[in-house]
């Protein structure tokens, strides 16, 4: 849950130096920052410096980080899909794979390195929108109005996230994370009906490369238990819904991780120990509990607060 970001010192420090697509770009670079909070709190796994949208990358489809992303000429109509460079996309990412090799290098075994990727529809509906959206309007008119031309994207897409997630782990990536940040754009049988059947064929297909899958959805509890239904490892579990009443969507027998409001952080000491604290006792009901934030670190955070964090974590 961007463990380097924009909260450290020293992550602004290199950032000061390079811009944000020379960092993704730079194996070396990307191992330094993935480190950095390894080294300040003693986290207990790395996860790779990079983004969800470098696959843009790869099908020669530009993408700006101000930081926010932007797509200055969004993938929309049929021949702007099937225009993109499609064959074997996930080649053009080789710069990733060095960079998991750097971090492994640098690692030495300390902690696992966790490699990730966007899931089809949240990476898709970057391309879609042209960037960040409340609304996701282009992205649902596509599937309402040309789902054959919808269910072709994030066929195709899925398709490059499995050989790019086939790659991290070829690189010594130890386990995978996904990322549906957007999931709740759409109405719970719209997505069953539009997004998960890829959604499935990736945990599917990366089944086989024999490393833990977090399957991490953002939304509401009805898609909750959609990524129940399949067969990732763990369920990330975002901070929207109180781990007790997660567990129950996603049954006792599931792995989970989760799932303290970042902002959480942004309060004194005590209010976070005694979240953290919850979140750990509700989360021994589960068959396991991996600690985590419910989704990404604010950049106004304070590291000693993540530092206490961490300590209150460990201690419980
Ligand atoms: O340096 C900077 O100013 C850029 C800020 C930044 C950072 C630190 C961006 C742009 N991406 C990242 C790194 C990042 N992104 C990691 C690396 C690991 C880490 O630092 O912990 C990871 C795992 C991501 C994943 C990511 N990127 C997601 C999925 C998780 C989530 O937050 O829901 C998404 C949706 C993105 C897109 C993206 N990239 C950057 C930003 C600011 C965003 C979000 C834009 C939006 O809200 O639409």
């Amino acid at each position: 849950m961007r463990q380097a970001g924009r909260y450290l010192p020293e992550y602004r420090e290199v950032r000061s130096r390079v811009t944000f697509e020379e960092l993704c770009r730079s194996p070396e670079l990307c191992a330094e920052v993935t480190l950095q909070p390894i080294d300040r709190f003693g986290l207990d796994a790395a996860i790779l410096f990079s983004d969800i949208l470098v696959v843009f990358d790869a099908i020669g489809v530009p993408v700006a980080f101000n930081p926010a992303p932007k797509v200055a000429s969004p993938v929309r109509t049929a021949s702007e899909v099937d225009g993109l460079r499609w064959g074997r996309a996930a080649d053009h990412l080789d710069y990733v794979y060095q960079a998991v090799r750097a971090c492994k290098r640098a690692l030495a075994g300390r902690v696992p390195l966790i490699g990730f990727c966007g899931a089809p529809m949240t990476t898709a509906s970057y391309m879609i929108e042209g960037g960040g959206s409340r609304e996701f309007e282009h992205t649902k008119a596509m599937a309402f109005t040309e789902p054959a031309l919808f269910g072709r994207m994030l066929e195709r897409i899925t398709t490059l996230l499995v050989e790019y997630l086939a790659g991290q782990v070829a690189a010594g990536a130890d386990a995978l994370q996904i990322f549906e940040s957007w999931g709740a754009a759409f109405a719970p049988d719209d997505y069953r009906i539009h997004v998960l059947p890829h959604l499935r064929r990736l945990v599917d297909e990366c089944k086989p490369l024999g490393v833990p899958i977090i399957l991490f959805v953002r939304g509401n509890a009805s898609l909750l238990a959609q990524a129940a239904e399949l067969d990732a490892d763990v369920v990330g579990v975002d901070w929207s819904i109180g781990m007790a009443d997660a567990i129950e969507v996603v049954g006792p027998r599931r792995v989970v991780q989760g799932n303290l409001d970042p902002l959480t952080l942004l309060g004194p000491p005590e209010l976070v120990t005694a979240k953290a604290e919850a979140i750990v006792a509700a989360g021994r009901r589960a068959r396991a509990h991996i600690f985590n934030l419910g989704h990404g670190i604010s950049r106004h955070t304070d590291p000693a607060m993540v530092q206490h964090l961490v300590d209150v974590v460990h201690g419980a």
